[in-house]
């Protein structure tokens, strides 16, 4: 297959970009390096340093044999979209070329506009260069589970099917999210189930949870082949920055009260269950929506599980709850359904404390680059923290 990696510089997008290389797909990936960028402007770094996208490409072909093609550019250009997908042709694109960070949309109204800017008009620019240049292309984008956030009632896998005054209709499940980011992210499912409708194409849109681990079979080929690993405020997902902090002897950050509970799934599933969807391509005119995460915890279940396995491994671990820096319901009802991938044959690996102890001896080999100072987060949902502090 010709398959398409959009934003293939980050956490998800380069082992997904090695693993259908290694598969014997015909690769090219794209990305326009916005989130190095943000790196830059923030002052964050991922735990160990990423050469660039070139180096990483040119490394791939001398450890495996294997070609990808590279093309640097910016989705909100349509012109580069149209030509990428006129010179391609490719049988699958998968998307993730987005800027992922709930908390850097929350920063300010700048942070904000640019989250939705790039993040709705890149994928819209994408729509429309699918529809003219690869119409039968299957285009797999990643969502969120936080697109519904925390509502009192079971959420299905997109759609739900209500009755109503005495009729009955299936309809886009409700959206309730809890960041400009995951807003973003909603706006993009209504574009894409709108495209689906109009134009015939066939997507697949992953409403994923939040996503842990550092290794896949591909990463460990070579050092450098490593992907984009986070463990600060800005990008690092919840588990990932326990790991660090719990190797690091930093209490574990609990937000509130912990009882945030969430859909989680680790970077091999990630690669699964895209691989997954590639391979079990959506109807044209349809547009599926998966719910894409293999358990769920509350943030207070996973810093006991990374308590108690990082004391097994001599770790002084602590746990902290600080002051919520989001608008979040730290207690609530939450059952997301999550069949549809397992019904495609998912075999998730779950969180267990062996994993976790694997993640630390990975995370303990690379200490030295720990920066203490982006751990605890210096902005929230209402801004800078210090200046909400002084109010
Ligand atoms: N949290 C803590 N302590 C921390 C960091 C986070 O208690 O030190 C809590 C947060 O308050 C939140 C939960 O952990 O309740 C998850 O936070 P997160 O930063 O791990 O994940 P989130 O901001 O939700 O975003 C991440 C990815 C995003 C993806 C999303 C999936 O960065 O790209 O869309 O996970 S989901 O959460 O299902 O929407």
């Amino acid at each position: 297959m010709r398959v398409l990696i959009l934003g293939a510089d980050g956490y998800l997008g380069w082992p997904t970009a090695m693993h259908f290389s290694q598969r014997g797909d015909e690769v090219m990936v794209v990305d326009n390096f916005v989130k190095r960028r943000i790196e830059l402007e923030d002052g964050i770094e991922p735990l160990v340093a990423i050469p660039t996208l070139h180096r990483r490409v040119a490394l791939w072909r001398e450890v495996t044999g294997r070609d990808m093609a590279l093309r640097v550019g910016d989705l909100t250009n349509h012109r580069f979209i149209y030509e990428t997908l006129a010179k391609f042709q490719p049988d699958a694109i998968v998307h993730y070329a987005e800027q992922p960070s709930a908390p850097y949309s929350m920063q300010g109204r700048e942070q904000a506009v640019f989250s939705q800017h790039n993040n709705v008009i890149g994928s819209l620019n994408l729509l429309f260069a699918v529809r003219k240049y690869s119409p039968d292309a299957h285009l797999v984008k990643l969502g969120t589970m936080g697109e519904y956030g925390t509502p009192n009632i079971d959420i299905e896998e997109g759609y739900i099917t209500i009755e109503h005054k005495g009729r009955s209709d299936t309809l886009p499940f409700p959206k309730l999210p809890g960041s400009f980011y995951h807003l973003s992210k909603v706006h993009d499912s209504n574009n894409l189930i709108f495209a689906c409708r109009l134009w015939g194409l066939r997507a697949t849109d992953l409403n994923q949870g939040v996503v842990y681990g550092i290794d896949t079979p591909e990463t460990l080929l070579h050092e450098e082949l490593n992907t984009s690993f986070h463990y600060d405020h800005v990008f690092g997902t919840v588990l990932n920055r326990f790991c660090v902090q719990a190797v690091c002897g930093v209490p574990l950050t609990v937000y509130g009260k912990g009882g945030q509970t969430r859909g989680f799934l680790n970077i091999r599933d990630t690669i699964q269950c895209v691989d997954l969807a590639v391979g079990n391509p959506a109807a044209k005119g349809e547009c599926r929506i998966f719910n894409q995460f293999t358990e769920t915890f509350s943030i207070n279940e996973l810093a006991q599980t990374v308590q108690r396995a990082g004391r097994e491994v001599g770790h002084n671990v602590e746990i902290n709850h600080v002051e919520n820096p989001r608008l979040e319901a730290e207690e609530h009802y939450y059952n997301p359904q999550h069949s549809k991938l397992v019904e495609l044959g998912l075999q998730p690996s779950l969180l267990s404390e062996v994993l976790v102890k694997e993640m630390l001896g990975s995370i303990k080999n690379n200490r030295e680059g720990v920066d203490p100072d982006v751990i605890q987060p210096s902005f929230g949902w209402w801004g800078d923290i210090k200046d909400r502090q002084q109010s």
